[in-house]
């Protein structure tokens, strides 16, 4: 039988992780989350596929990838998309797998356009505010499926 696999989208930007503003999104790079993250799913036997992108379009045919392989869950941090994004919003309402919405800020202490989500509308579960240890919560809460 084949491995169960979950993906895990980055949005805009987040390749600048642990090279700007330290203070809001911590000291780690986005190599550091995926390695950390890979290692956990290497070890329950999970398949995994970690993918950043600046561009909306790729965020959305890398979510419509995860429907066509029967991937079980998407862990997704959409960054700025995540206040914009109709069109990310449909690609993940045709995926009928778990969808778990991650920010490494508290986006409800920020401004408020951060404050409205449209993922939210669609993700089963959100974390806000852990840093980079909420991909792993986020991980965490997929592997105990
Ligand atoms: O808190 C989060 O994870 C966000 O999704 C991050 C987005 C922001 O637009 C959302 O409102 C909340 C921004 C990602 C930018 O990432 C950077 C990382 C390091 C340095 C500069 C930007």
């Amino acid at each position: 039988m084949s491995q169960p696999k979950v993906t895990v989208l980055h949005g805009p930007n987040l390749n600048l992780l642990g090279a700007r503003e330290p203070e809001v999104y911590g000291y780690e790079t986005l190599d550091d989350v995926n390695n950390a993250l890979r290692e956990k799913a290497r070890i329950a036997g999970w398949a995994i596929n970690c993918f950043q992108s600046n561009h909306e379009g790729e965020l959305i045919d890398a979510i419509h990838a995860a429907r066509l392989d029967e991937t079980l869950a998407i862990i997704i941090n959409p960054a700025a998309y995540t206040h914009t994004s109709v069109a990310i919003l449909d690609a993940l309402n045709a995926f009928e797998g778990k969808v778990i919405e991650v920010h490494i800020s508290n986006v409800h202490k920020r401004e408020s356009f951060r404050h409205h989500s449209y993922v939210s509308l669609r993700a089963d579960g959100v974390i806000a505010g852990l840093g980079t240890q909420g991909y792993q919560a986020a991980l965490k809460a997929i592997l105990a499926t």
